[in-house]
């Protein structure tokens, strides 16, 4: 068999039934397995490698599964690094398959296409497990590690190269199953010393980060058991369902990590409120990580547990009843304290009213993904979200150009549900070149565009701090809805909350490829005192 048909079967062995790919010389060999293999899994080419990579990253964010891509090395590679770093930052089990030079060149400098200076060294700084594919022989297991080494710990991508004149190479290949992935052994002592903790709080708090997106059944029982409130900000949101009072945005948060005396940090890396918001000895916290480098990197908490979130809070919620006791329901303060924060949000209500229109049209289990925008700002805060999954931020990257590509990837990966895709002007031209994508893949992606004619965040910021000394920020943009169609898709612009959401209706109902609303928008108020928020302990 030859390297690429045994990567083909391996990739296959793992449950991938896709790859999202950009072809050249390097790969042909690979892809004309992919060909030949065609009934059995799917190849979805987009039009820049940044493409490829941020929807593979979209369909693993989606459904909590392996994706691949592939792409030519040298310049291919790189153009899919910011999504790479992406997946990184995101914990997301995304495969890179780069090709690489002929094997016997690698490390010479001989001026080979797209020859790039220690290709596997660069690779080796953005993932956290990488190899090098030698011959078919090794490619089953080496597919298997790397989709171990994905959900072994913390989470994350990783990457094969493969050489030109490796990829069509014959040889012995065995078939290898799936390597399990252990979760380390649940510390019972440190369990018992945290039910404890909990238990004797008087004002726990709870803060669910991407890592407790899988456990969202055991995240509730905690928090009811416990009254404890549950912030979430980017991808911790729908962990707990909004419409449950103890889920509480960023400023609630911020208050009530100010009065805590326990909180426990499931899969985040609390990053806003041990930075921002300070810590103290009268503040005891519980971290629940799968990585144990983190729970001691900014400060040691008072009780570590290490490993997959469910598994421990599964534990946790077996011995927490020995050390609680009833507890009043904090609804009605929570009611409270969400009715002083929302009268304070309401210089917000641009882009809450567009927010609600979205909310109101996307059905509960529909996927709502987030970018770097005036409304994806205030999304992050306000935006209702029901269940795990359904709502998709790109993290600390918070990289523009996030959005459209990766939604694409997540609305193929679920063609079953609506997905919805924010974007400002700035961001989509960043990977609008997609819409070709999504009319040949014949994607049913919903993108709502906010046009401001100019990096508005920058924009403000200009305006704000610097005298309005404007640099930089303005933006020349095409006829967004001529463009749209122009590529096949539907496309028309809105004026106001009302109409987007009467359009939202007529589109979310069909369904039939991409549409894409514009939406002329002025300056929007600043969110940013609800975000960035100074110190409250310590
Ligand atoms: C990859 C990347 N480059 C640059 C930035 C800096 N940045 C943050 S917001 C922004 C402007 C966004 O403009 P637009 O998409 O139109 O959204 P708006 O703020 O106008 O709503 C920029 C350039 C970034 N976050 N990521
Ligand atoms: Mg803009």
């Amino acid at each position: 068999m030859r390297t690429g048909d045994a990567v083909v079967l391996a990739l296959l062995a793992h449950g991938l039934d896709t790859i999202y790919v950009l072809p050249g010389v390097h790969n042909d060999d690979f892809f004309d397995a992919l060909a030949r293999n065609a009934a059995r899994i799917r190849t979805v080419h987009t039009r820049h490698e940044q493409g490829a990579a941020y929807m593979a990253l979209g369909a693993a964010l989606a459904t909590a599964k392996p994706q691949a891509y592939c792409v030519v090395p040298g310049p291919g590679f790189l153009n899919s690094a910011a999504a790479l770093l992406t997946a990184y930052g995101m914990n997301a089990p995304v495969l890179a398959l780069i090709g690489q030079i002929p094997a016997d060149a690698i490390g010479r400098g001989l001026a080979h296409l797209h020859e790039i200076r220690d290709q596997a060294g660069i690779i080796a700084r953005l993932v956290d497990w990488s190899a090098r594919i030698g011959g078919p022989e090794e490619a089953p297991r080496l597919v298997a590690e790397a989709i171990q080494a994905m959900f072994a710990g913390r989470p994350g991508p990783a990457a094969l190269e493969c050489a030109i004149d490796v990829w069509g190479r014959s040889g012995a290949v065995a078939p290898q199953a799936p390597l399990p992935v252990a979760d380390p052994p649940i510390d019972d002592a440190a369990v018992k010393a945290a039910a404890k903790r909990l238990g004797a709080a008087k004002r726990p708090l709870i803060v669910a980060g991407g890592g407790a997106q899988d456990a969202a059944a055991e995240v509730t029982r905690l928090a009811h058991l416990l009254q404890a409130p549950v912030l979430s900000y980017r991808r911790g949101r729908g962990v707990l369902d909004d419409r449950d009072p103890l889920s509480v945005n960023l400023p609630i948060g911020r208050e009530l990590w100010g009065e805590a005396d326990v909180v426990l940090a499931v899969g985040t890396h609390l990053h806003m409120p041990l930075l921002h918001w300070g810590i103290d000895d009268d503040l005891a916290i519980i971290r629940v990580d799968a990585d144990p480098q983190e729970p001691a990197r900014f400060a040691a908490p008072a009780v570590a547990l290490v490993g997959a979130a469910k598994p421990i809070l599964r534990r946790l919620l077996d011995v927490v009843p020995a050390h609680n006791k009833r507890r009043p329901s904090r609804a009605d303060e929570m009611r409270e304290r969400h009715a002083t924060i929302d009268k304070r949000m309401a210089k917000l209500a641009p882009q809450l009213a567009y927010l609600a229109a979205i909310r109101a049209e996307l059905p509960e289990d529909g996927i709502f993904v987030d970018e770097v925008t005036q409304i994806g700002f205030v999304s992050r805060l306000a935006f209702p979200v029901y269940r795990p999954r359904t709502y998709l931020s790109p993290g600390y990257q918070d990289n523009l150009g996030f959005g459209f590509a990766t939604a694409l990837g997540v609305q193929d990966a679920r063609r079953d549900v609506p997905v919805v895709s924010i974007t400002g002007d700035g961001g989509f031209l960043f990977t609008a070149n997609e819409l070709a994508t999504a009319i040949r893949h014949r994607i049913p992606l919903t993108t709502v565009l906010f046009n401001d004619g100019a990096f508005g965040n920058v924009r403000r910021i200009q305006e704000e701090r610097f005298d309005n000394r404007l640099i930089a920020s303005d933006l020349a943009n095409p006829d967004f809805v001529a463009f749209a169609q122009s590529f096949g898709a539907e496309a028309c612009r809105v004026t106001g909350p009302r109409e987007l959401q009467a359009v939202l209706r007529r589109v979310l109902a069909r369904r039939e490829g991409p549409a894409l609303i514009e939406v002329p928008v002025g300056p929007m108020p600043s969110p940013w005192e609800f975000i960035l928020m100074g110190r409250v302990r310590g």
